[in-house]
């Protein structure tokens, strides 16, 4: 049961908010707070007060399962306020993540001291709203309008040092406990009779307007449609009028947001996500396996990242590559990426060093002999996966985990190279790596569940979001890609143009459209797998065929200035796409945005329900995951399961047979799962 405790220590009140697992501000803890607080301003031997939490952190927000519903006093801003008016000085104790509501509680407190590992951030944006505790008029106040924008319109956490260097913490523990710290930083500022430092008195330092017109029209086009960062915007502009003003800005702009639909879009994102760390048939209490140890076996782009993301939680990994050259450039790309993102980061240059010193570079495949899990990241080939496998199965001890990053390939057969099937599973990694969360965790027939459940701890410690996903070609997620990918290169050869169609993703709320993105990623890579798989995309494969692989060439769908990333068109493309239709005899005609829409979408739901009737997919939300995290589908329209429940499943299954009929496509006739749903009268969410 949440608790808010009261402890004297001399002249100090420690005030502890004990509501596991993360401490959110429920109601119960709010009503606690608020008399705590009281009770240590009325008690004149009470000097100054420090608010802590217990266990692994402090405030992570607000209750995400009460927000929503209707708001009960007191609410986080007003114990805010209520912070901000004590006579006596309190210092907030900060350890583990001080998100949201908690971190706009430490700004209402007058000091901040944070654990060094500690992390700060106002991550409202990814649930569809904007701070409501005042901290779109605090944080200006205390980092400054640019970086207050960028937190805010991000969500993204800061760390402990970052933190300090920007002035949002005062101190940064160094030896003893944050509570003890925060106790003898009271002690101080009473002892020293400091004047009490208060944000909401704090001027903003002046900046130009444009800079909020800049960051209106980045995140339009960054992020179109999504409603939360522009309101973001709107509110820490007003930070700029006197405080009572802005927060009353504030508190107008975070009760339209909490009413409106891409809240509870990103409320079922946020829960889909703590679903998906959990696998149906795991009984709850088995011990995943220790991993103190990782090994990568190929320094290609995947396997520098991968092994990045260990070194960067300080798990020490070994990278392996046979070839010397190959090896020695995969260790300059990602120290430069790593340098890169310690640079984003603010990560001090001494710790970037110390996380670089825990990958150890090696030319001999026996060196991943003393690892706990080894992951392999080597040419996408089946035959040459399995050959490693083989050679790692006489290396690897016993009991260590045998993880592929295939993206695509049959993971039960590279499991089969080894005697020990059982310890095989898929980590498909997402690239770039470190920029990527989603982590595909194939299962095979073999997989042990201790190994699944080991596998879905640790992507956790690397702060990846694992998906369970059965072991067929192309798992989930790419599976549905080549299906969108079919359909594509139909609109092509009907007459629609690259930009076209990628306008009309870009304006459903895609970053990028499908050929932008396939530019991107490199058209080869699929192309090898269709022609292995005998299946053409006709306008796909003539591009290839003119050697035209993407940005890596130069050219693609699009063509691209020297060293430039901009997607150009290309009369080439044009004519490339104009001698297929030709071949096939195919008169172009024009077709709406709203009809490529559908023809993009609706194949993902199509291809979904098959997934989740075969069981390679376990859950909507999985999926919904999948997409937004993997390929960019608009996290505020929920992925494409829930997408199809808003637009009714009946609807998608009419125009699917539509589709189907007109196009000839088998491909595009309603799945099962479909019209059992339609039948049923209910969506893929019940
Ligand atoms: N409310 C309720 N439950 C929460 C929660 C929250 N804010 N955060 C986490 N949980 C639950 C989660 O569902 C899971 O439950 C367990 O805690 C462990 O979470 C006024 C209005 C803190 C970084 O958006 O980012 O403040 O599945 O698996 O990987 O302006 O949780 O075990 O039953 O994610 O270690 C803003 C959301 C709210 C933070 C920890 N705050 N949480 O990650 O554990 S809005 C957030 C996180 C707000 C104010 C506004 C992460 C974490 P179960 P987990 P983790």
């Amino acid at each position: 049961m949440a608790e808010v405790r009261l402890e004297r220590v001399g002249e100090v009140a420690l005030i502890e908010i004990d509501n596991p697992p993360v401490n959110a501000l429920s109601e119960t803890v709010r009503i606690g707070l608020a008399a705590r607080i009281a009770e240590a301003m009325a008690d004149d031997a009470i000097k100054a007060a420090v608010i802590a939490c217990a266990g692994r952190t402090f405030v992570a927000g607000a209750d995400i399962n009460e927000l929503g519903k209707p708001r009960q006093p007191p609410l986080t801003v007003d114990i805010a306020a209520q912070l901000d008016d004590c006579a006596k000085p309190v210092v907030a104790a900060i350890h583990g993540t001080a998100l949201g509501g908690g971190l706009e509680l430490a700004l209402a407190c007058h000091w901040r001291v944070a654990a060094p590992d500690a992390r700060l951030g106002l991550p409202e944006v990814k649930l569809g709203i904007v701070p409501g505790g005042g901290g779109t008029q605090r944080l200006p106040r205390a980092i400054g309008v640019k970086l207050a924008l960028d937190m805010i319109t991000g969500g993204e956490m800061i760390g402990a040092s970052a933190a300090l260097d920007a002035g949002l913490v005062d101190e940064i523990v160094t030896r003893s406990d944050v509570r003890s710290t925060a106790i003898a930083l009271a002690r101080r500022v009473v002892a020293e009779k400091r004047p009490i430092k208060r944000l909401r008195d704090r001027a903003i330092e002046p900046v130009p307007a444009e800079l909020f017109t800049r960051a209106r029209a980045e995140l339009a086009r960054r992020r179109r449609g999504f409603e939360a960062p522009l309101k973001a915007v709107d509110a820490v502009a007003a930070a700029i009028m006197r405080f009572d003003d802005g927060l009353k800005r504030e508190q107008t702009i975070f009760a339209e947001l909490l009413r409106g639909p891409q809240f509870e879009t990103l409320r079922h994102v946020f829960f889909a996500e703590r679903e998906a760390t959990k696998a149906p048939d795991l009984p709850a209490d088995l011990k995943p396996r220790e991993i103190a140890l990782a090994a990568v076996i190929g320094t290609g782009t995947m396997g520098g990242g991968i092994a990045l993301s260990f070194a960067d939680v300080g798990i020490p990994v070994t990278l392996i590559d046979t070839d010397r050259a190959a090896l020695e450039r995969g260790l300059a790309m990602l120290r430069r990426n790593f340098e890169s993102s310690a640079r984003r980061r603010n990560l001090p240059a001494a710790e970037l060093d110390r996380r670089l010193g825990l990958i150890k570079p090696s030319l001999r495949l026996v060196d991943a002999a003393g690892a706990d899990l080894v992951i392999e990241a080597v040419f996408e080939e089946l035959d040459v996966k399995r050959t490693v496998f083989g050679k790692l199965d006489g290396i690897a001890k016993a009991g260590a985990i045998l993880a592929t990053n295939t993206s695509f390939l049959d993971v039960d057969a590279i499991a089969e190279a080894t005697k020990r099937p059982q310890d095989v599973l898929g980590l498909h990694f997402f690239s770039p790596v470190h920029a990527m969360r989603l982590v595909e965790v194939v299962r095979t027939r073999a997989t042990a569940p201790d190994v699944l459940a080991t596998a879905l701890a640790l992507m956790r410690r690397l702060r990846k979001l694992p998906v369970v996903v059965g072991a067929a070609p192309g798992f989930v997620g790419n599976r549905m890609l080549f299906e969108r990918a079919r359909e594509a290169d139909r609109l092509l050869r009907d007459g629609v143009s690259p930009a076209e169609i990628d306008h009309a993703m870009v304006e459903f709320g895609f970053p990028m459209g499908p050929f932008a993105a396939a530019d991107l990623a490199g058209l080869d890579v699929s192309w090898r797998m269709r022609k292995a798989r005998g299946i053409a995309l006709p306008v796909a494969d003539a591009l290839c065929e003119a050697g035209r692989f993407g940005q890596k060439t130069g050219k693609g769908y699009y063509r691209y200035e020297a060293g430039g990333r901009e997607p150009l068109a290309d009369d080439a493309t044009d004519r490339i796409i104009a001698e297929v239709r030709a071949r096939l005899g195919v008169t172009p005609q024009s077709i709406a945005a709203g009809a490529i829409v559908e023809r993009l979408v609706y194949p993902l739901i199509n291809e979904a329900a098959r997934l989740l009737e075969s069981g390679v997919a376990l859950r909507p939300g999985d999926i919904d995951l999948i997409w937004i995290y993997g390929y960019g589908f608009p996290a505020w329209r929920g992925g494409p399961m829930f997408y199809a429940d808003q637009i009714g499943v009946a609807n998608v299954r009419d125009r699917l047979d539509h589709l189907a009929r007109e196009l000839g496509e088998e491909a595009l006739v309603p799945a099962p799962g479909i019209e059992r749903r339609v039948k049923e009268g209910r969506g893929f969410y019940g």
